[in-house]
């Protein structure tokens, strides 16, 4: 087990070989290892919050074409699910540097290219890291320092380069379930509000700050505590999982809501987004790579209040609490057919983590970095 961050994001990485075959008795050990459900999860790995609630699962890929497969499993402090139907774009940064820690691939060169698919929606990504030799070995390593800065992460480190394709439908079957770039919801009151259902690998729905009394440019402290707007998502939200084609999605992370309004920082567009019951510190990675999408494509809610730029190839600055998130687009014939972004990620620890034997009841192995270990 490695502990990782991965973009904002963090949690223990396993080799799927490492954890129970059997789901049910694999979900109790993540359950176990992070300490839910429980608000501060004081009793295992978990930070408290969804973003420090995740679990990356990675195994060599039975593809040709993938080189290590990768199940994001999201667990949440208070509650005993273990949700793997999302895609995570942060923890999916952290996926390589696990994968060259644990011996799945070994680096030949000063940069190693990656094909990662991610099992829960078979989204595939191409992911490039930084392995220079080791000095005075023969080997290399992860090269976790550098001078790459991303908002909501204090500090620099090396940059995972992310290239996506086809990532459209990721869990609602189309890039545009309802089949329209803009509808309207019924708010609690009967009356309509507009919005954008997309997902370009996170389900989202947009909706304009203005149209909620809002500027968009709220701290997140604000909007989790406005419990009639919090209540009034939660409806919009419960709507829009059927209009979007994946049914009941009461107990689902998704889709998030997603609150925008014009740039104020020089960026492409402002947004504050729920995930879907916290608000994010920042923005999700391909829930930032939707939103791109969004203000990219003419029609939709999101293109007349933002500032989405020019040209086949572009880089829209997609505004959050704390900064922005850098998403290059390909866009041909009002289409983005390819998409790329720079995360960071960092080794945190690696060991074992200990789970009650009533639970699993699994000798430990002698490497650290490749066990996962039970109570004595
Ligand atoms: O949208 C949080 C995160 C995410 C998901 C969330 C993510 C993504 O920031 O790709 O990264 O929206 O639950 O880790």
């Amino acid at each position: 087990m490695c502990l990782m961050r991965g973009g904002t994001s963090r949690g223990p990485f396993f080799l799927a070989s490492d954890l129970p075959a059997n789901i049910e008795t694999r979900n109790q050990v993540l359950l176990a290892a992070m300490g839910s459900p429980h608000p501060l999860q004081v009793d295992g790995l978990g930070g408290g919050h969804p973003l420090t609630s995740k679990v990356g699962i990675v195994s060599p890929s039975p593809l040709d074409e993938v080189d290590v497969d990768f199940e994001f499993a999201q667990l949440q402090p208070n509650e005993t699910s273990v949700q793997t139907t999302a895609n995570c774009g942060n923890m999916l940064s952290a996926v390589v540097p696990f994968a060259v820690e644990s011996g799945l691939i070994i680096p030949d060169s000063d940069s190693t290219e990656v094909t990662v698919r991610t099992t829960n929606t078979g989204l595939i990504a191409t992911i490039t890291i930084q392995t220079p030799r080791v000095p005075g070995r023969n080997d290399r390593a992860v090269r976790y320092e550098g001078a790459t800065a991303i908002d909501g992460v204090a500090g620099t480190s090396s940059p995972v380069s992310i290239m996506f394709v086809n990532t459209a439908g990721s869990i609602a079957p189309s890039l545009l379930p309802t089949g329209n770039r803009l509808d309207s919801l019924p708010l609690p009151d009967g009356s309509q509000i507009e919005a954008t259902m997309i997902d370009n690998g996170q389900p989202l729905v947009l909706l304009r700050a203005e149209d909620l009394r809002l500027s968009g440019s709220e701290e997140t402290t604000d909007l989790a505590s406005d419990s009639t707007l919090v209540n009034t998502l939660e409806h919009l939200r419960l709507v829009a999982g059927h209009r979007m084609g994946m049914g009941d999605v009461t107990d689902k992370s998704y889709p998030k809501m997603t609150i925008i309004a014009p740039p104020t920082d020089g960026g492409a567009i402002k947004t504050r987004s729920f995930i879907p019951h916290t608000v994010h510190p920042s923005i999700g990675v391909l829930a930032a790579l939707t939103v791109a999408t969004a203000a990219s494509t003419d029609g939709t809610i999101a293109f007349p209040l933002s500032d989405s730029g020019e040209g086949e190839l572009r880089t829209l600055d997609i505004e959050h609490p704390s900064g922005a998130f850098p998403v290059d687009l390909q866009v041909r014939d009002n289409e983005v057919i390819r998409s790329g972004l720079t995360r960071t990620a960092r080794l945190l620890m690696a060991g074992q983590v200990f789970v009650p034997r009533s639970i699993w009841n699994s000798p430990p192995t002698k490497n650290p970095t490749h066990s996962e270990g039970t109570q004595r």
